[in-house]
């Protein structure tokens, strides 16, 4: 367990009679190096003192210069004693000026002839003592000095833990310390995908592990502490956690995956960052965040793509004839509905692993999928798998070698898909790096797309030999990437999916961040939901839209997310009306990509009619209440401003099998409880009428209330709400009144219809949009609803009595 400090890792611990936390740093597979050790005293954020007293048989350094990736920084530098093998660590601590966070990292130096292959590098192991007090103190308070012991294990508020999972699939959300690590149970059919086999699946209730980073939550004292890495681009970073008491633990580690480090040679981790937080700040992980988008230079587009994709109603089986029939209704409906992007997904290649050649279905290729989305004024996208193959296919047979195998030869596992184990292509490999660049370069230049879609990504980042055995998986999965960016250019639009996400910042203008929809709400195979209906990471609804919130705040951090399609029809599904709902909110207020997957030619009229009412995306996404102490969280608000002043959109989700009733305090989403409210509830069409709050709600299962909310004005008129477009009032691009009269410009950006709900001082006498007589209902309470039906622009006037 992590508190048995075995000579494999960095010890890292802390000494009540002193309040120091200490480190002794150990390597993987060497004896233990002489013991270093430190404290270091961290007040609001910036170094005050480091004590270099504690040392033995090692004496700090300076770390010279003042500056770690880009920021102000101070740090102590500790070289410790090389072993017999004169094998050589060597750790930085550094402290930020700017930002709330220590960082470390280890460089291992090999001084003697034989080479040595790097197992796990451990940097932190420990009992894991809150030392109480100011979030950034790392002293003990005086009284609480002979508790080391895990205190944030109070009985009223366990303790919680936020777990980043391995890739764009991988689970990812707030645990108890009552729960256990969400896993598959389809075993080596899912896990090779779903899992880093370095980091582990533990199995016990309050044992957990993350991938890159994951943060231990006090949710009593409103903090918590951040454990992770900055990068990903040197070794896999894994996180381990277990609230078992009374030997509560955490371990920290980079993984060395075997690498060769040659006689003369130098290995480097990348920066790990340790931080306390408070729950009550608005993004908690802002720091965090922040430095790792700028270590990894993210790319972060203005606006994100809206679009169409054909895998989630045509999966496989996309023919030239349905692709062209979506496209055609596109071009024909592009009034109502202008979206840019059209995606062939999946189903046009000769195989995985054959992708100069096509089947059946697309027997000219896709130059003219390309050509014909480029002539009708939109953007082409083409997904691509380029480091996964099935084994049959022909990069397979023809290159055995570029295969990842395992110490006998097997190939290793890539997990079960399209009816096969498939193989995983080792991107060290000079021929891989050829044809991917190839596949790339021709997808582009050749195919005429601009936007790839590229897939299955982990699969390059799978154990196995490696041609070039000085390499680590992450250093392998790094290379890979930055093959593709290179043959696509710096102008192509690279979807990641499938994707470790560290490795994917910097490279990426969009990253799935969870698993995929599917036309169901639970997981299910052949129909069957028995034993499938818990897997965290199978394609439903549930799973996709879940992360879609627990991983909202890397949404323009690190990329623009893409929280997987939209599947709004009503026939061939089983989403009830409730779910697409669902769906359509939280994919429009997390407000990555808004992506559409539906046969649009048999769309329903009302279906499209939601479509259009979620374009243009909303400028900024909604914020996620209690992200770390709710596993599902089921209220996201979003602040929105414009011409008719400021109001608020509100969404309960209820991810319950049953009816779920839900109270909404003014305080809560810091509304004044003094002031009076009204407003609209979007999907319900109806007004919510003026009051104080607290509010109630019955949120039918797997559904939403979709509510805005805004202060009832002192002096009417006031624009109320609307179904013109999701965020209720950003249609409104004027707003001008005189004595019995309004003005309103609207300007949906494309044909709108839906309802609108003005408070007005009088009865309408005189209402025109454009000049066209305009008929108003009264609602009550001096409100008035009209329906619309708006060109992309349009002026609306009202007078009343
Ligand atoms: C195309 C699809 C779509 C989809 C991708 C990806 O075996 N699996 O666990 C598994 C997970 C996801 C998956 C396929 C298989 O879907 O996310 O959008 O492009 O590939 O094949």
């Amino acid at each position: 367990m992590p508190t048995d400090l075995s000579n494999r890792w960095i010890r890292w611990s802390f000494e009540p009679k002193t309040g120091r936390w200490s480190y002794s740093p150990v390597i993987a597979g060497g004896p233990g190096l002489r013991n270093a050790s430190m404290g270091l005293s961290w007040t609001s954020g910036l170094v005050n003192r480091v004590w270099p007293s504690l040392l033995r048989g090692v004496d700090p350094e300076p770390m010279p210069g003042d500056q770690v990736l880009g920021q102000a920084a101070q740090g102590v530098r500790f070289q410790c004693q090389p072993d017999e093998r004169r094998l050589q660590v060597q750790v930085d601590f550094a402290m930020l000026r700017d930002r709330p966070l220590l960082l470390t990292r280890m460089k291992v130096h090999l001084a003697g002839k034989k080479p040595v292959r790097l197992g796990r590098l451990g940097f932190v192991s420990a009992g894991l003592a809150h030392p109480g007090g100011a979030r950034h103190d790392w002293e003990p308070r005086k009284s609480e000095s002979a508790d080391s012991s895990l205190s944030i294990s109070a009985d009223r508020q366990p303790a919680r833990f936020f777990t980043n999972g391995w890739q764009s699939w991988s689970y990812s959300g707030s645990l108890s310390a009552a729960d256990r690590q969400p896993r598959t149970r389809l075993g080596l059919l899912s896990s090779p995908i779903f899992s880093n086999p370095t980091t582990g699946q533990p199995t016990g209730d309050g044992h957990f592990v993350a991938d890159m980073f994951g943060v231990v939550i006090d949710p009593a004292e409103r903090s918590g502490l951040l454990a992770g890495f900055v990068t990903q681009q040197q070794a896999f970073g894994s996180l381990e956690v277990c609230f078992g008491l009374p030997n509560p633990g955490l371990r920290l580690w980079a993984s060395g995956d075997g690498y060769l480090l040659k006689p003369g040679e130098a290995f480097e981790t990348d920066w790990a960052a340790l931080g306390w937080l408070s729950l009550d700040d608005v993004e908690p992980l802002n720091a965090y965040l922040d430095l790792a988008a700028d270590a990894a230079h993210a790319r972060i587009p203005e606006v994100p793509p809206t679009g169409w994709s054909s895998w989630y109603y045509f999966f496989e089986s996309i023919d030239r004839m349905a692709f062209d029939q979506n496209l055609d209704w596109l071009e024909q409906n592009r009034e109502d509905l202008p979206l840019d992007l059209v995606q062939l997904d999946d189903g046009f290649q000769a195989n995985v692993g054959d992708w100069f050649r096509f089947n059946d279905r697309f027997k000219d290729g896709v130059k003219p999928v390309s050509r014909r989305t480029a002539a009708a004024g939109m953007q082409a996208g083409l997904w691509l798998a380029p480091y996964i193959a099935k084994p049959r296919s022909k990069w397979v047979r023809d290159h055995p070698e570029w295969v990842l195998r395992r110490a006998g030869g097997r190939p290793s596992n890539a997990g079960y898909n399209w009816s096969t184990f498939t193989v995983g292509l080792d991107p060290t490999h000079p021929g891989v790096e050829t044809a991917v660049s190839e596949l790339i370069g021709t997808a582009v230049t050749e195919w005429g797309f601009r936007f790839l879609k590229l897939d299955f990504l982990y699969a390059a980042a799978l154990p196995g030999r490696r041609h070039d055995p000085s390499t680590t998986r992450a250093q392998a999965m790094h290379k890979a990437l930055t093959i593709v960016r290179q043959a696509a250019g710096e102008q192509t639009w690279l979807l990641g999916c499938g994707c470790p996400l560290g490795t994917g910042i910097g490279i990426f203008d969009s990253m799935r961040i969870g698993p995929d929809v599917a036309p169901r709400w639970k997981p299910a195979f052949q129909g069957i939901e028995v034993f499938f209906k818990r897997e965290p990471s199978l394609p439903s609804a549930r799973n996709g839209l879940r992360a879609a919130i627990s991983r909202s705040m890397l949404n323009r951090k690190w990329w623009l997310n893409d929280p997987d399609c939209l599947i709004l029809r009503d026939q061939d599904t089983h989403l009830s009306r409730n779910e697409v709902q669902t769906m359509a909110s939280v994919i429009a207020l997390t407000a990555g990509a808004l992506i559409d997957s539906d046969d649009l030619p048999s769309l329903s009229e009302e279906r499209a009619a939601w479509l259009a009412r979620l374009l243009p995306p909303l400028p900024v996404q909604a914020r996620v209440h209690a992200p770390f102490e709710q596993s599902s969280p089921c209220l996201l608000t979003l602040d929105l401003s414009g011409p008719v002043g400021d109001w608020k959109l509100i969404c309960l989700i209820n991810w319950d099998d049953g009816v779920r009733h839900m109270d909404l305090d003014p305080g809560a989403i810091s509304l004044d409880p003094k002031a009076s409210w009204s407003g609209v509830d979007f999907w319900r069409e109806e007004l919510i009428a003026p009051g104080r709050g607290p509010w109630s709600f019955d949120v039918p299962p797997h559904g939403v209330r979709l509510i805005s909310l805004r202060a009832n004005p002192d002096s009417t008129p006031a624009w109320l709400g609307d179904t013109l477009h999701i965020s209720q009032g950003l249609v409104v691009a004027e707003w001008g009144t005189a004595e019995a009269a309004l003005r309103a410009g609207l300007a949906p950006g494309h044909r709108a219809h839906g309802r609108i709900w003005l408070a007005l001082p009088g009865r309408p006498i005189n209402a025109t949009l454009d000049g066209a007589a305009v008929e108003f209902q009264p609602s009550g309470q001096g409100v008035f609803a009209a329906d619309l039906a708006v060109d992309s622009k349009a002026e609306l006037e009202v007078r009343w009595t």
